[in-house]
């Protein structure tokens, strides 16, 4: 790509990001933006301002040597000084100040954006300081999609519902033994911890072919899974006791018919869609239960960028293409995931369907650098929550935009929370020489 295409795809996708921050809260009322839907989550006009507060540090001031415009409201804004939980007792800036402040470090970004380098240091090359902010603001769009789900009150979104499933497709699929690239070094927009590409030999294992869907966890629920310790690791159970799990975040069952609350509506609990609203724990006992395990996070990149016939990794499961409407559910197109077994034109080498957008899907694996890892631009990004605590996420959700996702792509979030837009998919190992 030339300096200029950089320049106008980073226009356009901030352009882009910034309509969808601007429709997530312009959609409800002011005192909707102020208050604390959950205790998980920030109000949204924390979001809103936050987003315009990393814009102006990293482009801003980082790249373009700028003034900072209100130092006193950097520390409200900071994600490290303040949990969200007492987010809402900060002085922030109203919904009027705070739409008044982002449009003008836009108004200069956009001024930045026309004589900023696009080479020569790694915070410009190809652009990638202005790709991560656009990055950075469609996460936070997909935060605040968290927060509209977790909030009471009269419907404001609708979308129309996403494609159906396709064809058949056979319940499982094996992935042979053998080594395949993880990871990317190539990816001009890859955070850090997509970094570097590297080599990972793997057993042969069986994936799932669609992500777990509602009929299937249904069938776990009416054999008692909840109640089955054995089912549960000794954390899992002892958070399934003290949390009073029962179904899926956001199910309930009323006169023998499960129903679920989606963005304000109440509705039957679809039965082939994949399961949303499920935290670790619950995934992991619900594998069990099946005989069977979760992927690690290296089967799940295996299963959906290695190509056997060139040996190489994909950008994407179809191919190295950008995400087009036929591969995959993305971007708020539609408020719900597609029915397991849609995007068939999405499908990995492997005959693998739906590994992006959807559901996030848990994976067995805790948040590490990869060998050779370095932080870049900032250890806040990746580095602090790498230990034991925090489990990998893959593949992006129907919420996720697809700009801030691809095959590399790697969420983390800590193994009790259920308020994202997270499911999964099961796995097993091959028997000794199956495809060996
Ligand atoms: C990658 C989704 C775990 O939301 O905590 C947003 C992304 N980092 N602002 C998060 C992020 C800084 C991050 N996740
Ligand atoms: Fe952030």
């Amino acid at each position: 790509m030339t300096g200029e295409d950089i320049r106008s795809r980073a226009y356009d996708l901030l352009t882009a990001a910034r309509e969808r921050s601007l429709a997530l809260t312009g959609c409800v009322d002011e005192d909707d933006l102020i208050k604390q839907h959950s205790a998980l989550m920030s109000p949204l006009v924390w979001d809103l301002a936050h987003v315009g507060s990393q814009e102006e540090l990293w482009l801003l001031r980082a790249v373009g040597g700028q003034e900072p415009m209100r130092p006193e409201i950097d520390s409200l804004y900071d994600a490290f000084e303040h949990p969200r939980a007492e987010r809402p007792r900060l002085p922030l800036l109203s919904p009027e100040e705070a739409r008044r402040y982002i449009a003008t470090v836009r108004q200069r970004v956009v001024g930045l954006l026309e004589r900023s380098p696009v080479e020569g240091s790694p915070l410009v090359e190809n652009g990638f300081a202005f790709g991560m902010i656009v990055q950075h603001e469609q996460q936070h769009d997909e935060t605040m999609l968290a927060t509209h789900q977790l909030r009471d009150g009269t419907p404001v979104l609708s979308a129309p519902p996403p494609e159906a499933s396709s064809g058949r497709w056979p319940t499982e699929v094996l992935v042979p033994a053998g080594p395949f690239t993880m990871g990317t070094s190539a990816e001009p927009w890859a955070l850090d911890n997509e970094r570097p590409a590297h080599q990972v030999d793997l057993p042969g294992y069986w994936i799932d072919t669609v992500p777990v869907a509602n009929a299937d966890y249904l069938a776990f629920i009416e054999a008692g899974g909840y109640d089955r310790p054995e089912l549960w690791s000794a954390r899992g159970w002892a958070h399934r006791q003290e949390a009073g799990l029962t179904a899926p975040r956001f199910w309930w069952r009323a006169d023998g018919v499960w129903l679920r609350r989606r963005f304000g509506h109440v509705e039957p609990v679809p039965r082939d869609e994949p399961v949303l609203h499920v935290c670790w724990y619950e995934a992991e006992a619900y594998a069990s239960w099946a005989g069977r395990r979760l992927p690690t996070e290296a089967e799940w990149e295996k299963a959906a960028r290695h190509d056997p016939a060139t040996g190489r990794s994909r950008r994407y499961p179809w191919g190295d293409e950008e995400p087009g409407v036929e591969h995959a559910n993305l971007g708020q197109r539609h408020l719900q995931a597609a029915p397991v077994g849609a995007y068939p034109a999405g499908a990995s080498a492997y005959g693998v369907r739906q590994l992006i957008g959807d559901v996030w899907e848990w994976t067995s694996s805790d948040f590490r650098g990869y060998p050779g890892f370095a932080a870049f631009p900032y250890r806040e990004y990746s580095e602090v929550f790498f230990g034991d605590e925090y489990k990998v996420l893959r593949g992006g959700s129907f919420a996720t935009d697809p700009v801030a996702c691809r095959g590399t792509f790697r969420n983390w979030d800590y193994p009790i929370r259920r308020q994202i837009f997270s499911g999964f998919r099961t796995a097993r190992d091959a028997a000794p020489g199956e495809g060996a």
